[in-house]
């Protein structure tokens, strides 16, 4: 059986990191039993999480996994029924989710002490469920903090007023909704691959507490809000941590 090597749940959702999110609710809409275990950086195939096992087989990165999945258990999202143009339109959006708002979350959660501080247990827990010794977590905890904004400001966000990020991630929110508009999800009535990028994305703004004007514009969005809590109560109705 499968393992997703994970971070942990936290603010109640089913993990702290989005791709993980987006990976469960994907096994979840496929119907393919899984079992989660505690991620180890030092065994992470690419140095992130999720990744995953099967057997002596260990997969990185949650779109490579989608696909080793696709691949052994057929297209159980039946990502197939989209033509050419809705293919392209859909990779353009999970772009638009996983390498554009992903770090404007990160930002949110990472760049400030003040927000750091509502960070750093969750993190905490998942470092001692991964086995870390506790006096070990703390300086762990800073040395991830330098590393996250060094990233941050490798990648480019980190070089931004705050301000500036509110604005990036407020107008991805409102491109989101209007890419979204009344449909149940984002290309047509049933769930496809997109959409576990899109609420592995959206959820952790949402059902976390974060308060800054980006989760505020999502809240604003009665369809955006309706999408997490369609998603969250058809796949994740009474589980611990969801
Ligand atoms: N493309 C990867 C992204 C995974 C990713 O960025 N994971 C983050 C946590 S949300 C991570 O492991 N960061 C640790 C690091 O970069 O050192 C996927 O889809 O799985």
């Amino acid at each position: 059986m499968l393992t997703v090597h994970k971070f942990g749940p936290a603010f109640g959702l089913p993990d702290l990191g989005p791709f993980v999110v987006k990976l469960e609710t994907w096994l979840r809409i496929a119907g393919i039993p899984y079992r989660t275990a505690p991620g180890d950086f030092r065994k992470a195939p690419k140095g992130k999480i999720p990744y995953a096992s099967d057997g002596d087989r260990l997969i990185p990165d949650s779109s490579q996994i989608i696909d080793y999945l696709v691949e052994k258990h057929g297209d159980k999202l039946n990502d197939g029924r989209f033509g050419a143009q809705d293919k392209a339109l859909g990779r353009a959006i999970k772009s638009m989710f996983e390498s554009e708002l992903y770090f404007v979350l990160v930002y949110l959660r990472w760049w400030s002490d003040e927000d750091f501080a509502r960070l750093r247990p969750a993190i905490g827990q998942s470092m001692a469920s991964a086995g870390v010794p506790r006096f070990a977590v703390s300086p762990l905890l800073a040395f991830a903090q330098r590393q996250t904004r060094s990233m941050l400001k490798a990648q480019g966000i980190g070089r931004h007023t705050r301000e500036e990020v509110y604005a990036t991630g407020r107008a991805l929110v409102d491109a989101a909704a209007d890419l979204l508009g009344d449909k149940p999800f984002f290309l047509d009535d049933a769930p496809s691959t997109l959409d576990t990028a899109a609420y592995g994305q959206l959820a952790e703004l949402l059902f976390t507490p974060f308060e800054n004007p980006v989760k505020a514009r999502v809240q604003e969005k009665a369809n955006l809000v309706s999408f997490c809590e369609r998603i969250r109560d058809t796949y994740w109705a009474n589980e611990p941590g969801a």
